[in-house]
């Protein structure tokens, strides 16, 4: 386990690649996370020419932008170009998409953009994955062999698990991913981020927000996950999305968002519940399967769900 590289050591940053190489896992996986991971710069490359909103909406009903399904299709490409992946789960595709000439066995759930929304804003957007072994896109998160998530914000950042803990890298002046921290812990810490309008908030939700904000809690949320969620990684606290009236399955998804952040949260003794039950240990029934989340330190999830189950 690379140990956590001290601030007065950032010279000595281990790049991506020697980061994998540290790795137990297979290097094909290694060499998948690495191509996906270099999607970064362009992605980011296309935002300028892609910041309006599509005419279309997603099989979520959600209306598309622009980066959204710009990113979707250059990011199946790269998949099939790799010949590693055999089957690919998107939010902005109706279906699974197979690749019958792929040589590899990797199965992999994204979202593409998240955040699309805040675009034109210049928040804080990202690229959500999640990555299984055996060609299989409907499983349990908790089969996840690796999931990772890219940050465009002040910094282009990727954060990635292999199951041996969770690491967050830079993107560098020559595009190159350098290591800033080996050995991410979720600390408690105490900043919260709760989706979805107060007046549809259930009861218990409301006595769960009550709560931790008479404990002091404060409120961080952008309206992106992948970086609201970044922040309760690196202070502690709690990102979540819970059922609402009139929307029991609140509004985010399991495949494409849910699973693979859970994945690093418990990678980083944090835990993900739908306000019941570990997310992780869920079957899904369906692709584009929504649930409510709450995703973050384990005292604060423990907490919530004491709370929730009344
Ligand atoms: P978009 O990708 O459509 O912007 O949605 C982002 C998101 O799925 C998640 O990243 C945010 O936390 C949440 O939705 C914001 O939802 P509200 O707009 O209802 O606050």
């Amino acid at each position: 386990m690379i140990q956590r590289i001290e601030q007065h050591e950032l010279m000595v940053m281990l790049t991506l690649h020697e980061y994998l190489d540290t790795c137990a896992c297979a290097g094909d996986l290694a060499s998948l996370i690495t191509v996906i991971a270099e999607q970064a710069v362009p992605i980011r490359n296309a935002f300028l020419t892609n910041q309006s909103y599509a005419t279309s909406r997603n099989v979520s009903g959600e209306q598309q932008a622009a980066m959204d399904t710009w990113s979707d299709g250059h990011l199946t490409e790269v998949y099939r170009s790799s010949g590693l992946v055999a089957a690919l789960g998107s939010e902005e595709q109706k279906d699974i998409v197979n690749f019958p000439d792929a040589t590899g066995r990797y199965a992999v759930v994204m979202d593409p953009l998240d955040g699309s929304s805040l675009i034109q804003t210049n928040l804080a957007v990202g690229t959500i994955i999640g990555i299984f072994d055996d060609g299989t896109v409907m499983q349990k998160g908790k089969n996840l062999k690796a999931a990772l998530y890219m940050i465009y914000g002040p910094m282009t950042t990727l954060t990635l698990t292999v199951g041996e803990g969770v690491a967050i890298f830079a993107m560098n002046e020559q595009d190159e991913y350098l290591l800033l921290d080996g050995d991410v812990r979720m600390p408690e810490g105490n900043l919260y981020a709760s989706g979805g309008l107060k007046k549809d908030w259930k009861d218990r939700h409301a006595r769960f927000i009550d709560t931790v904000e008479q404990r002091g809690f404060k409120l961080r949320y952008s309206g992106s996950f992948v970086a609201d969620f970044h922040q309760v990684l690196k202070y502690g606290g709690f990102y979540c999305y819970p059922a609402l009236e009139g929307k029991p399955e609140g509004k985010l998804r399991l495949l494409f968002e849910a699973y693979p952040i859970g994945f690093i949260a418990a990678q980083a003794g944090g835990a993900i519940s739908d306000g019941a039950r570990n997310l992780l240990d869920v079957e899904p029934a369906s692709l584009h399967q929504r649930t409510p989340i709450y995703v973050g330190s384990s005292g604060v999830i423990e907490l919530m769900e004491g709370i929730l189950s009344g």
